[in-house]
């Protein structure tokens, strides 16, 4: 018996995820081949940038069976030759009688342009489906195509009466170890991690994935405006981990050289901005490639990138500690945080409650 397109293109994404956490800067994607009478007769996922489609995996992997089947790709196929491709020319070839995408490709190059290649070819194309899944799916990709900014998720820790740390320069445990195992699981998922100067002087945070696998270096970010981070931080010595960023201004870094000749020395990289503002940081970060970035905090940060409106995605811990009537509190409460989130996804990480959710967007 068939199934729907929609059942199909379920397996598709199934098999995309298998490339979760690898094929930064390009996209996930996952293909699977049918057959007329509904067998799947091959599929494949992009595994890595610079590495074959997804497409070409499949195709291969179909053989002579792709003749007349339907292809299931989670990505329009694209129509251009970057690293690799073009995958239509091949869909072609194939003699493929059918594709069924999940969402248009936003690269410039292709955006439509694969799609319309193909229907020239007498191949019978139907787009969107389960588009919401294949779009989310490659939020960073689409972000960091469409706004040239890295698709940034908050991440914060809060005891249950809303504070982050007990004091003003105090180095807080919030909550218990669980979550903190959660998050480094959560650090392996992104291009970078980032947190204010003020988190790596009351913290003073190493900022990297430990216990957890990654397979490539994790770029530590740190905002910093006035260059206030000590060459002695804790960071310097995890340089094997990944590249360190300063975000810095062209102001602070004409002002004092000698503090940004011995951050260099120490082997962080400094990206002076124009100026202060969070969303030129971004985007110079996402000139340099960098697709997604998890902002730890402090409060000062997080305040500036959430009025910005460059925060797409949210994670709060609540742990069931209580700091009473002193102590540090967020830049919001969590309520009205939560209120501007959609598809909620609450659930207990040990004892503390972990909630995590995309911010409303009707752009
Ligand atoms: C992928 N994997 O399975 C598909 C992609 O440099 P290239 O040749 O790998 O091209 C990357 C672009 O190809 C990518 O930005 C996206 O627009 C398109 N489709 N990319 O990495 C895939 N189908
Ligand atoms: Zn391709």
């Amino acid at each position: 018996m068939l199934l729907d397109d929609a059942d199909y293109m379920d397996r598709a994404l199934h098999v995309a995820a298998r490339g979760r956490g690898l094929t930064s800067p390009n996209p996930l994607v996952g293909a699977v081949v049918v057959s007329p009478d509904g067998v799947v007769v091959g599929s494949g996922y992009h595994r890595r940038a610079g590495e074959p489609h997804a497409e070409i995996h499949a195709l291969r992997s179909a053989g002579v069976a792709a003749r007349g089947a339907t292809l299931f790709s989670t990505l329009e196929p694209c129509c251009h030759t970057g690293r690799t491709g073009p995958c239509v020319d091949r869909i072609v070839k194939a003699g493929v009688a059918r594709v069924v995408i999940g969402v248009e490709d936003p690269h410039p190059q292709v955006h439509g342009e694969g799609i319309r290649f193909l229907r020239e070819h007498g191949i019978a194309v139907t787009v969107g489906v389960r588009e919401a899944e294949a779009t989310r799916m490659n939020l960073p990709f689409f972000i960091h195509t469409q706004r040239g900014r890295p698709l940034v998720m908050m991440k914060v820790a809060l005891t249950r009466d809303g504070y982050v740390a007990e004091a003003p320069g105090v180095r807080s445990a919030i909550t218990a170890e669980r979550a903190g195992h959660d998050s480094h699981s959560l650090r392996a998922e992104f291009d970078a991690v980032g947190v204010g100067s003020e988190t790596v002087l009351v913290d003073d945070p190493e900022l990297t994935a430990r216990a957890v696998h990654r397979a490539r270096p994790l770029t530590r970010v740190i905002f910093d405006s006035r260059l206030r981070v000590p060459p002695t931080a804790a960071i310097f010595g995890t340089r094997d981990a990944g590249p360190i960023v300063i975000v810095t201004t062209k102001v602070t870094l004409a002002g004092s050289p000698d503090r940004a000749a011995a951050l260099e020395a120490n082997g962080a990289r400094l990206l002076p901005a124009q100026v202060h503002d969070v969303t030129s940081a971004l985007m110079m970060l996402g000139s340099e490639g960098v697709t997604s970035l998890l902002l730890e905090g402090g409060p000062t940060l997080h305040a500036a990138a959430w009025r910005a409106g460059v925060v797409d995605r949210v994670r709060i811990y609540v742990s069931p500690l209580a700091f009473g009537d002193k102590g540090v509190r967020w830049f919001e409460t969590r309520s009205t945080v939560t209120e501007a989130l959609e598809d909620l996804d609450v659930r207990m990480v040990g004892p503390d409650e972990r909630t995590d959710g995309y911010v409303y967007r009707n752009d």
